[in-house]
């Protein structure tokens, strides 16, 4: 069908475009201090994280700093391995599920034995003293994801106490501010410390300095300073502390390092000391905002705003819980997701682990690390389609700093030339599969992390990163994965093996459960999808044609999705039992999303078989934790199912969001955050299937209403403003000059564009 609305296509001069100003509530708001944990507020520049607990006798600010990690880098490999492969081989295809299994636990599994965590930084205590808390009123603690500045204010008497704390990016240091109104003094102790009770704390001038080997050497060596400036008052101190007393304002300033990457941390810590010291709070505090800005307020949401928006946020994840509708708590959520992206991820940094930067104490749950068989790649969903491409770097140089371990671990595990990880992994890059068979014994970790490669490519059209950074990697894992697939005997398809559908169990025929088998649907969907990006991209530079030819044939060889006599995405090659069908990954539906396999143009009738599969999913309790409900809705827009993916929305806002927003596994898992934030995204804009859809997924309830600033897949950016359920206007910025081919329900055009060009399409909308 023609497109109608092209009639009034204006060309605008290039990046004229218009900052719309914000009508909605950007901030995460309490009217009392934090009672645990997860009603603290997160800051953070990507790298120095803070948890802030806004209490009155006591303030708590608990730190991270990314880098802070136990353990260290070295080899697992289980030595019998290679030479139980074939065996486990063919008792998997023989049906052997048990025996196989128990093979595989025995002589594939490495031995860990330096367990690797992340962990705290420490914390920062403000004793303000007993009698502080006493005759306190207008309490306000609250987090402004638009400026990233947390703020606690409140009455004593006739003064009003403020507090101001937020992590700068381009000063490398966190920053607190005191306050108190005209008249009043401020009288405060200060200290910093580390659970454990192992680390050296020392005093000195206005300063104390905490280090520490951490886990007793067996980690990385952490420094972390506090300085503290006070207008007005006096300072005195003894061995641990600081105390400043009638002072009129006073300025913290804390910076921390360790020696992951070979540094100093004294010296490092020290020189960021200096140089923030140097500078006013103003100065300090605008740069921050400024840089924070040229990330955030590159899009803007309006769900619609009610009179709940006005409430605390605790009251309004309570209200609709029972049953209230609140649209502007979504956009908060939206862009939350977006602000935490931002905190806990920059370039030259490490990626967003299983917490992104925030964990608290030594041993934080799964070690706060890098599960690469779901978590990690959802931690980055929404990086380029919410216009952070730049924010999606650390994760692809960190998958770029596995390829070594995962070399060695693909030789001296498999035999076999490329790279390879498997579930999990940690800020050593370890590839190496440990533990239990059921989540360990899945060689897929860098396979499905070779996709974001490409699709940071696909976004940006960056053709030296393609050539230097993004085709080697992929050429790695696909080199990888061209030696692991096998034949299967009797159907002559290749297939995986031996490995599992993430970390799912299945029970055979002879009523034994099991795990592990040759050729899981997921498998070969990553697959399928790493080998067509690889050959796309090798297309674009121009090279390896040998290579491109022997991946072509492996795709006519290897196994196709299937689907069962119930009508469902096969899972397994058989038809097996699930001993829990309400399992909470849904990794045969990879294939839908993030892939680009099942669409309604390529297989439409996988596109039904996939909704079966999640419909039954749920009905059996699917969707308990919180990431699992992300990725259901993010399915669900992929299906055009806006009703839908708008109900798992909710119940993900309803049922595992903590008060603070975090998503909840339970416990906090970040995970959520992001994948809830893509799958909005997607709510709204698709481009995986070859076209840019607008709307393809709008629920009823978000009648009216604009997403600004979100990105596609060919360099485009894209602002749509919809009313009572209809597309109104488009605003097309072409970033690189591509061809925009769009959708509308039923409508298509191709846009031709030129690199800069704004394009606004106003006309008639149906
Ligand atoms: C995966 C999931 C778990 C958890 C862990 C960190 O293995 O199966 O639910 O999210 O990662």
């Amino acid at each position: 069908m023609r497109l109608y609305f092209l009639f009034s296509l204006l060309l605008f001069a290039l990046f004229l475009r218009a900052q719309t100003p914000l009508p909605n509530n950007w901030n995460i708001r309490f009217d009392q201090p934090a009672a645990d944990w997860n009603e603290a507020l997160p800051v953070g520049n990507g790298r120095l994280g803070a948890m802030v607990f806004g209490g009155l006798e006591t303030e708590r600010i608990q730190l991270n700093e990314s880098s802070v990690w136990t353990g260290g880098d070295y080899d697992f490999v289980h030595p019998a391995s290679r030479e139980v492969l074939p065996v486990v081989r063919r008792m998997l295809f023989a049906g052997k599920y048990e025996e196989a299994r128990k093979l595989a636990q025995k002589y594939m599994m490495g031995k860990k034995a330096i367990r690797s965590r992340y962990q705290t930084l420490g914390d920062l205590h403000i004793d303000f003293g007993k009698d502080h808390a006493a005759q306190i009123s207008n309490y306000q603690r609250l987090l402004n994801i638009d400026k990233a500045v947390a703020a606690v204010t409140y009455r004593s008497g006739k003064t009003t106490f403020t507090r101001e704390i937020f992590s700068s990016a381009p000063d490398q240091a966190l920053v607190v501010r005191l306050e108190v109104s005209q008249g009043g003094m401020l009288s405060a102790g200060f200290r910093l410390s580390r659970p454990g009770n192992r680390a050296t704390i020392e005093v000195s001038g206005n300063e104390i300095t905490l280090s520490e080997h951490v886990d007793n050497g067996n980690g990385v060596q952490l420094v972390t300073r506090l300085k503290v400036m006070q207008e007005g008052g006096t300072l005195t101190t003894n061995d641990s502390l600081i105390y400043v007393e009638n002072a009129g304002r006073i300025t913290l300033l804390l910076t921390a390092a360790t020696d992951y990457r070979g540094e100093a941390p004294a010296t490092v810590s020290r020189e960021q000391l200096d140089n923030v010291a140097r500078k006013t709070y103003n100065d300090v505090k605008g740069n921050h905002i400024a840089d924070y800005w040229q990330y955030f307020r590159r899009v803007n949401l309006n769900l619609g705003v009610t009179d709940a928006m006005y409430h605390a946020t605790d009251y309004r994840i309570a209200a609709l819980q029972k049953g209230e509708t609140d649209p502007q708590l979504l956009a908060l959520y939206y862009q939350f997701g977006r602000y935490l992206l931002i905190s806990s991820s920059r370039p030259g940094g490490l990626p967003a682990n299983l917490q992104g930067i925030w964990a608290d104490g030594l041993n934080p749950p799964w070690d706060a690390d890098y599960h690469i068989n779901i978590n990690i790649q959802m931690n980055y969903w929404p990086s380029e389609i919410t216009n952070l491409s730049e924010l999606h770097l650390p994760f692809l140089h960190f998958l770029d700093a596995m390829r070594e371990d995962g070399r060695k671990t693909a030789r001296d595990m498999y035999g076999m030339k490329g790279t390879v990880a498997h579930f999990t992994t940690d800020a050593w890059h370890f590839t190496e599969p440990y533990g239990e068979t059921q989540w360990a014994m899945w060689p897929m970790g860098l396979a499905w992390g070779a996709q974001h490669f490409w699709e940071h490519y696909l976004f940006t059209g960056d053709s030296a990163y393609l050539e230097k950074l993004a085709y080697p990697a992929m050429k790695d894992a696909a080199l990888f994965c061209s030696e692991w697939l096998k034949e299967n005997p009797v159907t002559h398809k290749l297939v995986s093996g031996p490995s599992i559908s993430p970390e799912n169990k299945f029970k055979t025929a002879k009523g034994e459960i099991s795990t592990m088998v040759m050729g899981p649907t997921m498998d070969h969907m990553i697959i399928r999808n790493l080998l067509e990006n690889t050959i796309a991209a090798s297309e674009v530079l121009q090279v390896d044609a040998d290579f491109r030819k022997k991946l072509q044939n492996i795709l006519t060889r290897l196994a196709p999705t299937q689907v069962g006599s119930d009508g469902r995405i096969m899972e397994w090659t058989e038809e097996f039992e699930e001993p829990e069908p309400g399992h909470r990954h849904i990794s045969h539906l990879f294939g839908l999303h993030p892939g680009n396999e099942i669409t309604r143009e390529k297989h439409p009738e996988l596109m039904e078989a996939a909704r079966k599969t999640i419909e039954y999913r749920l009905a059996h309790g699917g969707g308990h934790t919180g990431w699992s409900r992300a990725w259901i809705i993010n399915f669900f827009a992929r299906l055009h199912d806006g009703e839908s993916a708008y109900q798992n929305l909710l119940a993900l806002l309803r049922k595992s969001t903590l008060p603070n927003l975090f998503d909840n596994h339970p416990p906090f898992q970040i995970d959520g955050n992001f994948g809830a934030t893509a799958g909005i995204t997607e709510m709204l804009l698709q481009s995986h299937a070859g076209e840019i859809e607008l709307l393809p997924a709008l629920p009823s309830a978000w009648n009216t209403g604009y997403i600004h600033g979100i990105c596609a897949r060919g360099g485009f950016e894209i602002d749509l403003d919809w009313e009572k359920g209809k597309l109104k206007q488009v605003v097309v910025l072409s970033k690189l000059g591509n061809p925009c081919p769009l959708r509308y329900g039923d409508q298509t055009a191709t846009l031709q564009t030129i690199k800069g060009g704004r394009y606004v399409l106003n006309g008639m909308l149906r």
